[in-house]
């Protein structure tokens, strides 16, 4: 693989006011040029990098001589670091215009502008990370909850590309006999060695698919889970709503229809992160753009992973109460009893028949009372979709679960094929295109067009 010989430089840290920024510099002369630009404090002498070690000192501008800042240097030797070139980063202030000026100062001693995610790239394509490695990098940056951020870790050292690894072996193991069969063709114990080569391949199927079913189950980590509150107009679904997210986002008013449009927010429950999603009172109505926000709330409930019935527990229940739980008997959920604080009218016992297995929970969304116990309900729910995913949840992403799934149907046709036409060669082809979905993952066989999409994603400096 021929490895870019460009020197590349970046502003790593985010745009904006901080009190340090970075500059970071990789490639064969990081270290010629950051000599180049690197003072003593006075910025009057030069000032040697420190190898594995921090130096205070300056910035000057090469050409000019101007003092930019003051800095902390610090050097990192290939092989050694993240590129496994030469990198050094310049800790500077953290304001735009000196990252901008330092930035400008390295380019123009040699370096070029990185591209986004260039530096990641590079370790890549240096061996040091796989392909999935590199995609953690990108979770860890934008994991949001602690979960996410735990599971990217463990995918950025690792975890996923072994698990890989260990079905590669099998179906390289797989190969080699299939091949041996081909080039064998006269041995006799060839229908005996069919039916154990079908053998191995059910195993690496039923591996693959374990694998695809741990990671559908722990892509919540990932993408949350979406819970919609439904219900008829004026029950208290905004009131719930703006509770749950700890803050008014939602306009609250005594009118029954006051939503009607989606509305939808992001919090953490248990560390799971969860989107809640406000909707329009259900209800037959001949009003344009109520009924435009009543079909969305019901593609909203149908779409949701969980959902809240919001029953006002000041009235008895009416058959628009009963027409939303209907709609949403087979999702799991909660049904919350809210306005508690002025009595309870509603007859529990009559709920059960179009509940499904929701819990009932009394709240009141203007005392406060029941929230904690929703919100625990709530939790408990999500907690359970999590552990569908086992004790060992694995982060995976749409691109690795699409290859996962054509390298399980490969092997399923190869299956197909040494069960029914038991000839091997034509088994063969499959088996080796399983192989290479399972190298897309972690970017044996990823082309340029997919390595440029994923880096793409990058943000320049990472
Ligand atoms: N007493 C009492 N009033 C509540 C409670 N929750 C909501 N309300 C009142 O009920 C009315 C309707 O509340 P909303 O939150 O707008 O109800 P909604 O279900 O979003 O209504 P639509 O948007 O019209 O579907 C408002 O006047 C709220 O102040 C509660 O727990 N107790
Ligand atoms: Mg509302």
């Amino acid at each position: 693989m021929v490895r870019d010989k460009e020197t590349i430089a970046a502003i790593s840290t985010p745009m904006g006011e901080g009190a340090i920024g970075i500059v970071r510099i990789s490639g064969v002369y990081a270290f010629d040029i950051a000599g180049k630009v690197f003072r003593d404090p006075s910025g009057q002498r030069k000032r040697k990098l420190r190898p594995w070690g921090v130096r205070y000192g300056s910035i000057v501008d090469c050409r000019t001589g101007e003092y930019i800042d003051e800095v902390l240097a610090v050097a990192m030797p290939a092989p050694y670091s993240f590129t496994r070139e030469d990198i050094v980063e310049f800790n500077c202030h953290g304001g735009t215009g000196v990252l901008t000026k330092v930035l400008e100062t390295v380019i123009k001693c040699g370096a070029r502008l990185a591209e986004p995610g260039e530096f990641t790239k590079r370790a890549f394509l240096a061996g040091r990370i796989d392909l999935s490695q590199a995609e953690a990098v990108i979770d860890v940056i934008r994991a949001k909850t602690d979960s996410a951020r735990r599971l990217s870790l463990e995918n950025l050292k690792g975890g996923l590309s072994s698990k890989v690894s260990m079905i590669r072996e099998s179906v390289l193991g797989l190969l080699a006999h299939i091949e041996a069969a081909i080039d064998f063709p006269q041995e006799d114990i060839e229908v005996l060695e069919i039916q154990d080569m079908a053998e191995q391949a059910g195993e690496v199927i039923s591996g693959l698919n374990s694998l695809i079913n741990l990671g559908k189950s722990s892509r919540i980590y990932r993408d949350g889970v979406s819970v919609v509150l439904a219900g008829k107009p004026n029950v208290g679904k905004s009131s719930l709503f703006n509770v749950l997210i700890g803050k008014q986002r939602a306009i609250v008013t005594h009118i029954p229809g006051t939503t009607r449009d989606i509305i939808d927010d992001w919090t953490t429950i248990k560390g799971v992160p969860v989107r809640l999603v406000d909707t329009a009172g259900m209800r037959k109505t001949e009003d344009l753009v109520e009924k435009l926000g009543v079909e969305a709330a019901n593609r909203q409930a149908e779409a949701a992973d969980l959902v809240i019935v919001v029953i006002d527990g000041s009235c008895p229940v009416d058959d628009e109460d009963k027409d939303t739980l209907f709609r949403t008997v087979d999702k799991p959920g909660i049904i919350a009893i809210n306005k508690c604080d002025l009595g309870v009218k509603v007859n529990e016992n009559n709920i059960p028949p179009y509940a499904g297995v929701k819990k009932i929970i009394q709240v009141s969304a203007r005392t406060g009372e029941g929230i904690d116990e929703l919100e625990k309900a709530l939790g408990e729910l999500a907690t359970t979709e999590i552990k569908d995913a086992g004790d060992n949840p694995v982060m995976v992403n749409l691109r690795q679960l699409e290859a996962l799934e054509n390298a399980m149907r490969s092997m399923e046709d190869a299956l197909n094929i040494l069960n029914s036409i038991k000839t091997t060669d034509l088994a063969a082809i499959d088996i080796q295109e399983s192989l290479f979905w399972l190298d897309q993952i972690t970017g044996r066989s990823a082309s340029d067009d997919l390595m440029d999409k994923i880096f793409g994603e990058f943000c320049i400096g990472k």
